[in-house]
């Protein structure tokens, strides 16, 4: 769909023509079913309008048949899409283990997005054709929600709490961000340029953009800079749990609980250490709430994960 009379934005992926196929087939059906019962509303309104000579009489007749169709057909073309709309969806929650992983910010008023190789930006998003990508989003403040209307995705990011989001776009191009959430004064102007380029293009991009280091390096530098590795190293006299290997793995609590050591494990395991102490540990880690940002945090995370050979399932 392009032109003066464009209906939707512009498709970038895939999944976004599926997403307009889906919609404008229920519209359709939608249609097919409900025209109908309004045609024939007012033809027999017409025929039946007081005054007019029409066969009154109303013979009783029944037709099992006529009667059971028009339940049955459109609930199997109902579930049919309903079918259709469930596998876009689960196709669409669970991200290729090989996604480029690409962190997110929201804060009032921009999105902050940083590639693996450390490379940062704000209010734009350069991403490669062909390849899945995952979005891993927080806030640093409020409730907001990306939007990127050319993939027809969208997904709330919360403060407190890791979402995510994966595509493969495919057509290269310029298209749009927005936060789609009421976040306060300037929630209109949140939003940004989407940029699919080619895979060269891209690493052209990567090349130019300029970085402090890789994000699982700057995470590392956090790191020392902050003491973990004080507690966390061979070399440490107080007894703390070993980080290499981590990521992914089942891991047993002092309570009996055992959780998958993921992405908001890790991040709860530096903000909140007393929440999910780790079996056979003293809870003496010290609270890091307050002291890192959410980027700063998403660092520490990459650098665990460089660490640890897995990821977890979702
Ligand atoms: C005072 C020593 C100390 C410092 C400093 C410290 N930790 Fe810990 N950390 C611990 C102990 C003890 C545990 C196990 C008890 C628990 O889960 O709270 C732990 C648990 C963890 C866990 C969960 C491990 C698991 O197996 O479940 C992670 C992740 C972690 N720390 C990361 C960090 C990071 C990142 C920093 C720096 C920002 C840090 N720690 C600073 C002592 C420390
Ligand atoms: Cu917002």
């Amino acid at each position: 769909m392009s032109g003066l009379f464009q209906l939707a934005p512009p498709e970038a992926s895939a999944h976004a023509a599926q997403v307009d196929h889906i919609f404008l087939g229920f519209l359709a059906l939608t249609v097919l079913l409900t025209a109908p019962v309004f045609v024939l509303l007012i033809y027999y309104a017409a025929k039946y309008r007081q005054g007019r000579p029409a066969d009154r009489t109303h013979a009783p007749s029944r037709g099992p048949l006529i009667e059971t169709s028009w339940a049955v057909i459109p609930f199997l073309l109902a579930i049919g899409f309903f079918v259709w709309g469930t596998f876009l969806f689960f196709q669409g929650s669970r991200a290729p283990l090989d996604a480029l992983t690409i962190n997110v910010v929201g804060k009032q008023w921009m999105w902050k997005f940083e590639h693996p190789g450390g490379q940062r930006e704000i209010d734009a998003l350069h991403v490669p054709t062909g390849r899945p990508v995952r979005l891993v989003m927080t806030s640093q403040d409020v409730i907001h929600s990306l939007y990127l209307p050319a993939l027809r995705l969208k997904q709330d990011v919360l403060p407190g709490r890791y979402t995510s989001l994966w595509f493969n776009a495919d057509r290269p191009g310029v298209y749009a961000i927005r936060c789609a959430e009421f976040c306060g004064f300037d929630h209109s102007v949140m939003g940004g340029r989407f940029i699919v380029m080619r895979p060269e293009a891209y690493a052209r991009w990567l090349a130019q953009a300029g970085t402090d280091g890789s994000l699982a390096d700057q995470g590392f530098k956090l790191f020392r800079a902050h003491g973990c590795s004080g507690c966390h190293s061979d070399q440490s006299t107080r007894r703390a749990p070993a980080l290499a290997g981590l990521y992914g793995r089942a891991t047993p609590l002092e309570d009996g609980r055992i959780v998958t050591a993921d992405d908001q494990y890790l991040r709860d395991s530096i903000l909140y250490p007393a929440r999910d102490v780790a079996a056979g540990y003293a809870p003496i880690m010290p609270t890091f709430a307050g002291q890192l940002s959410e980027a700063e945090v998403l660092r520490l995370v990459a650098y665990l994960k460089s660490l640890g050979p897995k990821e977890p399932a979702q």
